[in-house]
């Protein structure tokens, strides 16, 4: 694994705002997609492909994230999914994507969440430093949060009395096999090469999940929910705070071989099952 940018002297009351600034925000910008979900959703345009859509909710939510960010965090940098990047002086960017599970969410399968992350150093997956994430299902009201060295936690909305729960990733699958989750991506020329992925993981798999959110995939990872996730072609929005979350959850999260998570591979499991997941994943 290439070696991350030295983190910017934060201490621990650093890191605690930053957690705290992402936890509201993340809440709150769920709680609007959720409002919008119930009013009816219109797809604004598509994007990549006839597949690939983005609501007028993706981008409103994003907007909000911004104000908000604007306002807490000024002179931090951005890159969202749908408004792009914007550098900043602080040596901070934040990482979003407003609706991740964009196509369940526009069907009304209540599997989407809004995914906010805070990095040190470029907005480059291949380089930056992960301080801070939190990813929110505001239909189910988990809110998964994790800060750099402080552990990994699920916050349940519903019910604010309960006690965070500390995450842990699975250690060794049992003798079924492991319980994986993937995604297939918006360009149907990348299918037959996804699928015959799949086909070489199945010998290690107990069963498949395709649940359609990366965030969410990464986050039941750090929850043991899952043994393992991969997938091709998801971007730094997808994966910068579930990425974070597995590894403070004590996984691994990695992509090409030795290589960081990125567009060509993420993958994520617990530290026993990780080099057989990466080895029947490789591109051939
Ligand atoms: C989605 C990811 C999912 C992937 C989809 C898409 P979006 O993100 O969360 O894992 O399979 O192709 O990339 O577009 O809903 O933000």
């Amino acid at each position: 694994m290439s070696p991350a940018a030295p983190v910017p002297a934060f201490g621990s009351q650093d890191l605690e705002a930053l957690e705290r600034t992402a936890v509201a925000i993340v809440r709150e910008a769920s709680a609007l997609a959720r409002r919008r979900r119930a009013e009816g959703v219109r797809i604004a345009a598509t994007k990549s492909a006839a597949a690939d859509i983005v609501t007028a909710a993706d981008r409103e939510v994003e907007a909000l994230i911004r104000v908000r960010l604007a306002e807490l965090r000024p002179g931090d940098g951005f890159l969202g999914e749908e408004s792009g990047a914007e550098h900043g002086t602080t040596g901070i960017t934040w990482v979003v994507d407003p609706i991740d599970g964009t196509v369940n969410y526009a069907y009304g399968i209540p599997v989407y969440s809004t995914s906010i992350a805070a990095v040190a150093g470029d907005p480059d997956p291949q380089t930056w430093t992960a301080l801070v994430g939190a990813v929110c299902n505001p239909v189910s009201g988990e809110l998964f949060r994790a800060a750099t060295g402080r552990g990994a936690w699920l916050q349940q909305d519903a019910d604010p009395d309960a006690a965070p729960l500390r995450l842990h990733v699975n250690d060794e699958p049992g003798p079924a096999g492991a319980l994986v989750a993937t995604g297939f991506g918006y360009d149907p020329a990348t299918h037959a090469g996804d699928l015959a992925r799949v086909e070489r993981v199945m010998p290690l798999a107990r069963d498949i999940r395709r649940m359609g959110s990366a965030a969410l995939d990464l986050a039941f990872v750090a929850a043991g929910r899952l043994d393992a996730y991969f997938e091709r072609g998801i971007h730094p929005w997808d994966h910068a705070a579930g990425a974070l979350l597995v590894t403070e959850a004590g996984g691994v999260v990695g992509g090409e071989p030795g290589g960081r998570p990125g567009n060509t591979m993420t993958i994520a499991t617990g530290p026993a099952l990780f080099d057989r997941i990466a080895t029947a994943v490789q591109t051939r």
